[in-house]
């Protein structure tokens, strides 16, 4: 390995010459900007407890009104990204969003791709692009870039749910805007998740021959993506992940260009130890509950806990329950590193 020169070598003038011309020296900091072997890494494993976040946002939903807040969102702030930090991992944005009955977020749509993952309460709905999506536990709705969407709410409790954005990437390229937009005319039909694409493998026999909607399914209902890890369990092998992912029907590719969604079962009292790979992800507990080992530091999870996982992270994940399976729905940015071409699985030393 070179020895790499330090700024403190450099004369002081030199040194003052380059900042007056806007000028730096790489060598200095070659290491800190492309270490070996692993990347520095300073996002934490960290888990938010529902029991936290719950009563801070329902505080929230009392102090703050909607016409205060345009979207009642707490931010799941990474600690090791430093106080405020607006991600819950360099790529990741995760708030948590706190509706009222009778309460609207008015619509609008943005640069930076969103998905909704619902969390708590009946009655929530958005609509998105003329698509009225209902909200249940569970369900996962996509609002990808450009796309116009609101919310509303005529139930009777609090409604809750996870957002995710790719806004850290968007914002890093100082592209990230919003436009304002007029109450949606909503279409009088279903959503496309109990119409076009209701069953798997079928798709409208027009959609193979004019151009393909960029977004065909909005609404992925958990009640289905439920039932189908049930069956994918009963032909994987204990150990081994039951994982779906969520996929754009039209193309069979992820349905959002930086983050990737999957659905994860544990079985009862089941350890699973995935690859290391060069993602970072957001696990949502959606259902049951457990213990994780992200880099050996040890977290325990239990039902609607959101937890961080660093780029590179050694993982594992426990159902401690004897009885009852666990279900974890995972954010990652996978489909942006496959697209830069540099994603990676690493097989675990043995
Ligand atoms: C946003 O537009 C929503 O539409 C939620 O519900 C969270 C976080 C940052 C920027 C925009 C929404 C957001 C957001």
């Amino acid at each position: 390995m070179m020895e790499l020169g330090t700024l403190e070598e450099l004369p002081v003038a030199y040194r003052e010459k380059l900042a007056s011309s806007s000028l730096t020296p790489l060598w200095p900091m070659m290491r800190a900007a492309l270490p070996y072997d692993k990347p520095n890494r300073r996002t934490k494993p960290h888990v938010w407890a529902w029991s936290d976040v719950r009563p801070s946002l329902l505080e929230a939903g009392r102090l703050t009104p909607m016409e205060k807040a345009e979207r009642r969102v707490l931010i799941l702030s990474n600690p090791g990204l430093g106080l405020g930090a607006v991600s819950a991992t360099p790529s990741i944005f995760i708030g948590m969003q706190l509706i009222l009955p009778g309460e609207s977020a008015p619509t609008h749509k943005h640069s930076p791709s969103a998905i909704r993952m619902v969390i708590e309460g009946k009655g929530g709905y958005t609509t998105v692009q003329g698509e009225r999506c209902p909200m249940e536990k569970g369900d996962l709705i996509l609002t990808p870039s450009g796309l116009w969407h609101e919310h509303g709410h005529e139930g009777t409790d609090p409604v809750i749910w996870m957002d995710a954005l790719d806004l850290p990437i968007v914002g890093s390229m100082e592209a990230a805007y919003a436009v304002d937009g007029d109450l949606q005319n909503v279409r009088g039909e279903p959503d496309s998740s109990q119409t076009r694409y209701k069953r798997s493998g079928l798709v409208p026999y027009n959609s193979l021959g004019s151009r393909r909607a960029d977004y065909p399914l909005i609404r992925y209902p958990w009640a289905e993506v439920r039932d189908a890890l049930n069956s994918l369990a009963g032909v994987t092998a204990r150990g081994e992940a039951v994982q779906l992912a969520y996929v754009n029907p039209e193309t069979g590719r992820e349905c959002l260009p930086v983050l990737g969604f999957s659905a994860l079962m544990l079985r009862p009292g089941e350890t699973i130890k995935p690859v290391r790979r060069t993602s970072s992800a957001v696990l949502h507990c959606i259902e049951g509950g457990g213990q994780a080992n992200i880099d050996g530091e040890a977290l325990r999870f239990s039902e609607s806990d959101t937890m961080a996982i660093p780029t590179h992270a050694e993982i594992e994940i426990t159902n401690t329950s004897p009885t009852h399976p666990t279900f974890i729905f995972q954010v990652d940015d996978a489909p942006m590193q496959r697209k830069l071409g540099f994603y990676e699985e690493f097989a675990r030393a043995k």
